[in-house]
């Protein structure tokens, strides 16, 4: 069955947004406007499943938005909300929960990451994620993701659930005329030079809000200074920078550097190992700051400008849930009929 092509992706409002999360996610959801309707989610219900404070995660979830739109999202031609707005996404999560399998969440690795030690204590929305966000791609029967390489097997989970719900539910979903298959199996767009951004201080730990050192990640909003230093100390090795990416092997945070210098520049590693290589990493790094505040700073600038105005925002939000809900109820009418609800 044809599908129409539409991309959907989230960030979760859990704060700090970062250099990882624009160049994996944020700046690859600005390019793919012109070549398909799109819908990009503050997914504030995945947030939850670690403790959020009540009053922070309404800062969090106008900053996300707020970064969308200073980074080139147009809310107007595409669709910008928050998840907890459209209440198909839990729905069909329910749905979703009861599809996939147990063995299927227990090899979840971002659940062992973040779970941690103490797995007991961890709440069943953490374990569950994974369907959620089954169901949030799915609610729109979008045929394309785009995310950072760390979201890769949920994408993997969501193929799995939406061809085992097309299976169990084959001939209810053929004795509604609805095709041989009602779910697209979501392709994942992950690539290009920074798919996985490291943490600055850690060639082998990924750059996370999370990281309880501030030096480690560059931040949306951090200002030209703050840029400066956190580029200056990072952590890279004595050797000078080789005139070929095939050189970077074995090399994290030179690889790391030089894939967030061809990101923002959006040219390939080679291109930049061309001008720098052989040269001393204290060259490289003072060219990378340049390239990173002229990027970074006016989006930092115009967000803060933007989370003055919350009123904006959620008028934004507000719209965008409203056209996602269409969408939405569209799908969840079909799900029931499918599964076999009375409604
Ligand atoms: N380091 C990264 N490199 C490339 N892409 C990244 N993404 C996150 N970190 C990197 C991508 O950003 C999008 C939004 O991520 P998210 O906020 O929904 O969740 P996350 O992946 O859990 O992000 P963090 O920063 O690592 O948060 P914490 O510390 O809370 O776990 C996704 O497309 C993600 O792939």
């Amino acid at each position: 069955m044809d599908f129409k092509q539409l991309v959907f992706s989230g960030v979760q409002p859990t704060g700090n947004l970062h250099l990882g999360n624009y160049l994996g996610a944020i700046q690859r959801f600005v390019a793919l406007q012109d070549s398909y309707d799109c819908l990009y989610c503050v997914v504030d219900m995945h947030a939850i499943t670690v403790w959020q404070d009540p009053v922070e995660l309404k800062k969090q979830i106008r900053e996300v938005t707020a970064a969308f739109i200073a980074a080139g999202i147009d809310p107007k031609r595409h669709i910008v909300f928050n998840q907890s707005q459209v209440s198909g996404h839990a729905e069909l999560a329910w749905v979703f929960n009861c599809v996939a399998r147990l063995g299927w969440l227990n090899r979840m690795t971002q659940f062992k990451e973040k779970a941690g030690k103490d797995r007991e204590n961890a709440s069943v929305g953490l374990y569950a994620y994974p369907s959620l966000m089954a169901a949030d791609i799915l609610l729109y029967r979008a045929t394309h993701v785009p995310v950072g390489e760390d979201q890769k097997q949920h994408l993997e989970l969501t193929r799995d659930i939406a061809q085992k719900f097309n299976n169990d539910f084959g001939p209810s979903i053929a004795a509604k005329g609805l095709g041989e298959v009602f779910f697209p199996l979501p392709e994942p767009l992950i690539g290009g030079p920074a798919a996985r951004v490291m943490s600055l201080r850690d060639g082998a730990k990924k750059m996370s809000k999370s990281d309880p050192s501030d030096l480690s990640r560059i931040n949306l909003t951090d200002d030209a200074d703050t840029v400066a230093s956190k580029i200056r100390k990072a952590k890279t090795d004595p050797e000078p920078l080789p005139s070929e990416a095939e050189g970077l092997k074995g090399r994290p945070e030179a690889e790391n550097l030089v894939g967030i210098y061809a990101a923002l520049g959006e040219v390939s590693k080679d291109k930049v190992l061309a001008e720098f290589g052989g040269g001393q990493f204290s060259t490289f790094k003072a060219a990378l700051v340049d390239l990173a505040v002229a990027k970074l700073g006016p989006i930092g600038g115009e967000m803060k400008r933007l989370v003055a105005e919350p009123g904006h925002i959620d008028d934004i939000l507000r719209d965008g849930a409203a056209r996602a809900r269409v969408l939405a109820d569209a799908t969840m009418s079909h799900v029931k009929d499918i599964v076999g609800f009375v409604r």
